[in-house]
C-alpha cells in the first residue's frame, strides 16, 4: 500500500478532524413540537440523531428498551447517550434551559469558531475554562483537543486510561468527574460522538452485483498480466497457505512482541500500549498502527522458498520491478493493525504502485474508484488542480454517512469485503477507502508489476514533486529506476519507453482537440473498462 508519504497523506486525511469537519453548517431540518419528539438532522450528514427521549439512558424497562433499539436500528441511529449528556443543537428549541446563556462572550462565537479557539489553548487554560459553565465544560472535555495535546507532548511513559484526556492528565477512573451537561446543545460536539457510535454495517451490506469486487480462488501470472492488472479483485486461496495464517492474533502478537514499539500515525508505541488503546477507545478516527519496519522488528523471514518464512507475496503478481532498486527502493511493506471502525480514508497509493492487502484477522470493507484525466474523483473527494493533493475532509464514518449512497451509484465504483485469509489487489492509481469491520491485523505490500511499469515510469518522470518514500540522498528516482531497469530488464524498459512516447503524442492531440470541444466536455464524462491497458489513462 504506501510509503512514507502514502502513510502521511493517508493518516493526515483520516486525521485531525476538527479543522475539517467544523465547516459543516448546521440547519434545523425538521422540528416537531407540542408533545411529539424532536427530530433533528445535521443537514450535511443526512442523518437523524435520536430524539433525546428515545436514547436509551435507563436500564429499568427492558421490554421498551428492546422496542426502542429496534426502532433506532431501523433509523440507523445510536443507542448510547453522549457521555456528558450533550444533545444535537436542534434540541435547544424545546429545552427549558440552555447552558450557552451562561458562557458570556464565548456564547457569541459560533461553535465551530469556539472549537478552533480551544485548539490554541494549553492544558491549564483548558482545565480552567472547563470550570466556568457546563457549556464550556462540554467543549473543553472534547477528547480530540486532548489527543492533540497528547501528541504534541511526545510523551513516552504513560498508561492508556480509556480517553486521551485521562491519559494525558494521568487520571484514574475514580478521578474523572462525570458532569452532566444535558443542557448543552451543539452539533459540533454531538456530531463526532454520533459518527463514532452509529452503526456502519448498513453501508457495507447489500453491495450491488455490478459493484462487487470479483472474488477468485487464485490467478496465474498470465491471467493477472493479461486481464486483471488494472482491476481490483480478492483472492481467497494464497493467504491460507501462509504459516502465520491462523496463528497470528492480537493475543499471540502481544505475547511475542508486546514490548516492541510499532508506528501508529505519528507515534511509536509498544504493542502492548497500542492494544490497550485499541481495546478501550471511542475515537471517531481511531489511531491506526501502520508500520513499515515490522519484518525487521519482529525478525520475520519472507519468501516462498525461504526456510522458516512467515509469509510470501501471492505468486500471480510476478516480479516486483522496484526490486531492481535493491536497498534504494522506497518502503514497500506494512503491518496494519486497528480496531473496528479504524481504516484509511480515500487515497491513491504512492508512486503509481499497485498493492496487495492480506487480512489475517478481522475483515475490511473496500470502496474503490478508478482514476484518470477523464474521470472525476470519487464523490466527496477534492483534487488539487495538479491532482497532487487529495482532500477528503471527513472521517470514514462521516464519509459513509454523507456520500456512500451517491458513491455506490457512481460509474466505476467497486466494493467488497475482504475477510481473514483473503487478499485484495489494489491496482495502481485507484482511489480506495478502507474500513475495518472488526479489530483487524493485515499485511500490505506495494509493488510494480510489469503491466504497470509505464504508469510508474511516467509518474516518476512527470510528477517528481509527488514522488515519495525514497531516501533523501536519491535526487533523481526516475533516472535511477531507468538506469537499473536498463541493466536488468532492457527489453521491458524499451517497451515501456515506447508506450510513454505514444502516450505523450496522444495526450497532446487530445489537448488540442479538446480545446475545440469545450461544450461537450462540460456535459459529463465517459470512460471505458476495456481490460487492456492501451486505452487507459497513464496516471
Ligand atoms: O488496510 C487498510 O487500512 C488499507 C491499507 C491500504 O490503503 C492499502 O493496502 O493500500
Ligand atoms: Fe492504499
Amino acid at each position: 500500500m504506501a510509503s512514507g508519504v502514502r502513510t502521511n497523506t493517508r493518516r493526515a486525511a483520516v486525521g485531525r478532524r476538527f479543522h475539517e469537519s467544523s465547516s459543516i453548517s448546521v440547519h434545523l431540518r425538521e422540528l416537531v413540537i407540542l408533545g411529539i419528539p424532536v427530530f433533528v438532522a445535521y443537514s450535511h450528514l443526512r442523518i437523524t440523531t435520536m430524539p433525546a427521549a428515545m436514547v436509551n439512558t435507563s436500564s429499568s424497562r427492558p421490554r421498551k428498551k428492546l422496542k426502542r433499539q429496534a426502532a433506532a436500528a431501523a433509523a440507523g441511529a445510536i443507542l448510547v447517550p453522549h457521555p456528558l449528556g450533550v444533545k444535537p443543537a436542534g434540541n435547544a428549541y424545546t429545552a427549558s434551559t440552555n447552558s450557552k446563556t451562561k458562557a458570556g462572550s464565548f456564547a457569541k462565537l459560533p461553535d465551530e469558531l469556539l472549537m478552533h479557539f480551544l485548539e490554541c489553548l494549553k492544558t491549564q487554560e483548558l482545565r480552567s475554562l472547563s470550570q466556568c459553565c457546563k457549556f464550556l465544560c462540554a467543549f473543553c472535555y472534547t477528547d480530540e483537543l486532548w489527543r492533540a495535546l497528547f501528541m504534541e507532548s511526545r510523551r513516552k511513559d504513560f498508561i492508556w486510561r480509556g480517553s486521551w484526556r485521562s491519559t494525558f492528565l494521568c487520571l484514574e477512573s475514580s478521578q474523572t468527574s462525570h458532569i452532566s451537561c444535558d443542557n448543552v446543545f451543539s452539533d459540533v460536539l454531538h456530531r463526532p460522538f454520533f459518527c463514532a457510535h452509529t452503526s456502519l454495517k448498513p453501508y457495507v451490506a447489500n453491495i450491488p452485483r455490478s459493484n462487487s469486487i470479483a472474488r477468485l480462488g487464485n490467478l496465474t501470472q498470465e491471467e493477472y498480466f493479461s486481464k486483471w492488472s488494472n482491476q481490483p479483485f480478492i483472492l481467497t486461496s494464497p493467504v491460507k497457505e501462509w504459516p502465520i495464517y491462523g496463528k497470528w492474533s492480537t493475543e499471540s502478537l502481544l505475547r511475542d512482541y508486546g514490548q516492541i514499539a510499532f508506528r501508529a500515525e505519528s507515534v511509536d508505541w509498544p504493542l502492548q500500549t497500542y492494544v490497550s488503546y485499541m481495546n478501550d477507545q471511542h475515537d471517531e478516527s481511531p489511531l491506526y498502527l501502520f508500520d513499515c519496519g515490522f519484518v525487521e522488528k519482529m525478525g520475520l523471514k519472507v519468501g516462498r522458498d525461504v526456510q522458516g518464512a512467515s509469509y510470501w507475496p501471492p505468486d500471480c503478481f510476478g516480479e516486483d520491478l522496484f526490486n531492481v532498486l535493491g536497498p534504494d527502493r522506497p518502503d514497500r511493506r506494512w503491518l496494519i493493525m486497528g480496531p473496528e471502525r479504524s481504516g484509511s480514508t480515500f487515497h491513491k497509493d504512492p508512486n503509481a504502485t499497485s498493492a496487495w492487502n492480506a487480512v489475517l484477522t478481522g475483515s475490511k470493507y473496500w470502496l474503490m474508484f478508478p482514476s484518470g484525466s477523464n474521470i472525476p474523483p470519487p464523490p466527496g473527494v477534492i483534487l488539487s488542480d495538479d491532482a497532487s493533493e487529495i482532500t477528503s475532509p471527513l472521517s470514514i464514518a462521516e464519509y459513509l454517512l454523507n456520500f456512500h449512497e451517491v458513491a455506490r451509484a457512481t460509474p466505476g465504483c467497486k466494493e467488497g469485503v475482504c475477510r481473514a485469509g483473503e487478499v485484495l489487489h489494489v491496482p495502481s492509481g485507484w482511489f480506495h477507502l478502507v474500513l475495518n469491520l472488526e479489530d483487524s491485523i493485515a499485511l500490505t505490500q506495494n509493488f510494480v508489476p510489469r503491466q504497470r511499469l509505464v504508469h510508474v515510469l511516467r509518474f516518476l518522470r512527470d510528477c517528481s514533486d509527488q514522488v515519495s518514500g525514497f531516501k533523501d540522498d536519491i535526487v533523481d528516482p526516475y533516472g535511477l529506476f531507468r538506469e537499473r531497469l536498463r541493466e536488468k530488464h532492457p527489453g521491458l524498459l524499451q517497451e515501456a519507453l515506447e508506450k510513454l512516447v505514444q502516450h505523450r503524442v496522444r495526450t497532446r492531440w487530445e489537448a488540442l482537440t479538446k480545446a475545440n470541444d469545450e461544450s461537450q466536455e462540460s456535459t459529463g464524462f465517459t470512460f471505458g473498462f476495456g481490460g487492456g491497458d492501451d486505452n487507459e489513462d497513464v496516471p
